[in-house]
C-alpha cells in the first residue's frame, strides 16, 4: 500500500495530546480519546496477521466492565489466544507515534523487522460491544484496514469470547483440529449440543441471569432457543439501547466489588442467580439463604467446582497419569487456595489478565483458571485431548463418565472466559452433583475480603514483583502493608496499579469482615 495512502488514512485520525499503553486487556480510556489508537490497532492488525501468514487475527472494542464513556481494543490471535504479550509494546509505540508520517514510518520498520512478505494478504476480523462510541470507533479501524488492503469481515455487536471462538474456527477449519463453525450460530450450536447432552434426563430448576446491559443479554437470548428444557434461564437487566445502563447498579464487577445484589434483583432464598459482565467474558453467581444473607460464588468457587468435577470424571473414566492444574492470581481467596491445595491439586499464582492466566494453564493436561472477579475458562492440552477421545473404557460406567468428559471438552470455550460457556458449564455440574448453591458453597468459607479503589497521581508509580503480591515502588510502602497486616489475624493485602482505569486497586482479606473492610481502609490511606 502506498505510502500516501497509509498517511492520508491516518490524518482522519489526529492523536489526542496523551500517552497511550496497551494494557490489562488492551487500550481502554475514555471513548473520545481513542479513534487515532484503534486506527493504529488495525495497522498493527495487518502486520500481525502479515507476520502469521495470513492467519486471521480478530480485533474486539470493548471496555468490558468499565462504565459507559469508557471505550477499548485488544486483538486476539490466532488460536483466539491473547495478543502475544511482546506485540504489547508495537502497539503502544506505534498509537504513541506522534505525526501520521511517524505512524508510517514505525508500519514500515516492523514490516522490516519482521521480513514481512508483501504477498502475504493479511485478514482481520473484528466486533464491538452495544457502546454509543462503538460504530464510530469500528469505522477507524475499517479506515486502517482499508488503507493496507486487509482482508476483513465486521460481525457487529458480539460478546468478547465469540470473536475469540470465530478467530479460532476460522483459523482451524479444514485442519484435523477444526474448533467449530465459524459464525454465531456454529457457537451456539457447538455449546448447545454439548450441553443438551450434558443434561439429558436432567433438569435444574431455574437461573436469573443479570446482564449488565451489555451484549451478553441479546446473545444469551440467542442461545435460549438451542438449549433443551432441562433448566429455565431468566434474562435480566438486557437493556442495550439505554447505553447510560450498562455495567450501571449491575453485572459482575458490581456483584463482585460491592457483594451485594444488584439493587434490580429481589433474589428468593437458595434459588440461583448469575451476572455478567459488559462484554460477557466474566461470571459470577450467587444467592440469598434462609436468613436473607448474600453468598458470593465468584471465580474461585467457579474454578474449584470445574476442577473437582473434572478430576472426578478423568478419574472414572479410567484414564490415569493426567495433571490438573488451578490458576489464580493474588485476588484469589486464602481459603480457596487452601481447599484446592487439600484436593491434592497444584495452584499457580500469576499477575492479572487472562493472557497470564492462560499461558500458565498451558503447562497442565488440564488447566482451570479463573480469576476471583469471574474470568476465567479450562484449558485442555492437545494430547490431554488426543487421550481422552481416543481413550478405550473398560465398563458403562467408565463410558459414561468418559462421554460427559468429551461434552465438557466442547461445552467450555477453550480460546478465552466466556459467561455464557462458563454459565452452562457450572449449570451441568451442578445439575449432575444435585447441588444447590449452598451445597456448592459449603465446600470452602471465604475469608472475608474487601476490594477499593484509590485515585493517585501517578498510578504508573505502582510497580509490583511477586506476581503482584508485592510492591517494589514506591519505595517502602510495602514496608508499611506488611506492617498493617501483621495486625490483623490471617491478614493478607496487597496493591497494585489496573490495567484498565486509571486508578490503584487495594485488596485486604483477613479473619473477620471487620478487621478486613479496616486494614483495606489503612492501606488505602497510605496510599494519599
Ligand atoms: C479485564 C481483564 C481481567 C482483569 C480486569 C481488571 O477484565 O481482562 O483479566 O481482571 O480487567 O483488571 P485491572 O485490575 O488491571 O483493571 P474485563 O472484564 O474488564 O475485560
Amino acid at each position: 500500500m502506498s505510502q500516501e495512502a497509509i498517511i492520508a488514512a491516518s490524518g482522519a485520525y489526529p492523536k489526542p495530546a496523551q500517552t497511550f499503553q496497551y494494557g490489562t486487556a488492551g487500550f481502554r480510556m475514555k471513548a473520545e480519546l481513542l479513534p487515532s489508537v484503534v486506527f493504529r490497532v488495525g495497522l498493527l492488525a495487518a502486520l500481525r496477521s502479515k507476520f502469521k501468514n495470513g492467519q486471521v487475527i480478530g480485533v474486539m472494542i470493548t471496555a468490558s466492565h468499565n462504565p459507559p464513556p469508557d471505550n477499548g481494543v485488544k486483538l486476539i490471535d490466532p488460536m483466539g489466544e491473547m495478543l502475544e504479550s511482546s506485540w504489547e509494546a508495537y502497539g503502544t509505540a506505534l498509537a504513541n507515534a506522534e505525526s501520521d508520517e511517524a505512524v508510517y514510518e514505525y508500519y514500515t520498520q516492523l514490516e522490516q523487522k519482521f521480513n514481512i512478505k508483501k504477498d502475504v494478504v493479511p485478514q482481520v476480523i473484528y466486533g464491538s460491544d452495544t457502546r454509543e462510541s462503538s460504530p464510530a470507533l469500528v469505522q477507524a479501524l475499517k479506515d486502517a484496514l482499508d488503507a493496507v488492503g486487509v482482508k476483513s469481515q465486521g460481525f457487529g455487536a458480539v460478546t468478547t469470547p465469540q470473536l475469540h471462538y470465530i478467530v479460532r474456527c476460522l483459523n482451524t477449519q479444514g485442519t484435523d483440529h477444526a474448533y467449530g463453525e465459524p459464525t454465531l450460530e456454529g457457537y451456539y450450536k457447538k455449546l448447545s449440543t454439548a450441553f443438551n447432552q450434558l443434561m439429558t434426563n436432567r433438569s435444574n430448576g431455574s437461573v436469573t441471569v443479570d446482564c449488565a446491559n451489555g451484549v451478553g443479554g441479546p446473545k444469551l437470548r440467542e442461545l435460549q432457543p438451542y438449549l433443551n428444557n432441562s433448566i429455565e434461564i431468566t434474562v435480566t437487566n438486557d437493556d442495550t439501547e439505554t447505553f447510560s445502563k450498562l455495567n450501571s447498579q449491575s453485572g459482575a464487577d458490581y456483584v463482585k466489588t460491592n457483594q451485594r445484589l444488584p439493587p434490580s434483583v429481589s433474589a428468593q432464598p437458595l434459588a440461583r442467580y448469575a451476572s455478567l459482565d459488559g462484554d460477557a467474558d466474566r461470571i459470577v453467581y450467587y444467592y440469598v439463604d434462609k436468613n436473607s444473607i448474600f453468598h458470593l460464588l465468584d471465580g474461585d468457587k467457579i474454578a474449584t467446582l470445574a476442577a473437582s468435577f473434572i478430576g472426578d470424571l478423568v478419574h472414572s473414566s479410567g484414564i490415569t497419569d493426567f495433571s490438573i492444574g488451578v490458576v489464580q492470581t493474588a485476588y484469589a481467596n486464602g481459603s480457596s487456595t487452601a481447599y484446592i491445595e487439600k484436593q491434592g491439586l497444584p495452584t499457580v499464582c500469576t499477575p492479572t489478565g487472562v493472557k497470564h492466566l492462560h499461558h500458565a494453564a498451558l503447562a497442565y493436561d488440564c488447566g482451570v483458571y479463573f480469576e476471583a472477579n469471574g474470568h476465567g475458562t479450562v484449558l485442555f492440552s492437545p494430547s490431554a485431548l488426543q487421550r481422552i477421545f481416543s481413550h478405550a473404557p473398560e465398563s458403562p460406567a467408565q463410558d459414561t463418565a468418559l462421554t460427559h468428559l468429551k461434552n465438557i471438552t466442547e461445552l467450555i470455550n477453550q480460546t478465552v472466559g466466556d459467561a455464557l460457556s462458563d454459565l452452562l458449564l457450572v449449570e451441568v455440574i451442578l445439575a449432575h452433583k444435585r447441588w444447590t448453591p449452598d451445597l456448592w458453597d459449603a465446600c470452602y468459607t471465604d475469608l472475608p475480603n474487601r476490594l477499593e479503589k484509590a485515585e493517585v497521581e501517578d498510578r504508573n508509580a505502582y510497580k509490583t514483583t511477586d506476581a503482584e503480591r508485592k510492591l517494589t515502588h514506591p519505595a517502602g510502602l510495602q514496608d508499611k502493608i506488611d506492617a498493617l497486616v501483621g495486625k490483623y489475624d490471617q491478614a493478607r493485602s496487597f496493591v497494585r496499579p489496573s490495567g484498565t482505569e486509571n486508578v490503584v486497586r487495594v485488596y485486604a482479606e483477613a479473619a473477620t469482615k471487620v478487621q478486613a473492610d479496616e486494614l483495606a481502609q489503612k492501606v488505602k490511606a497510605l496510599l494519599k
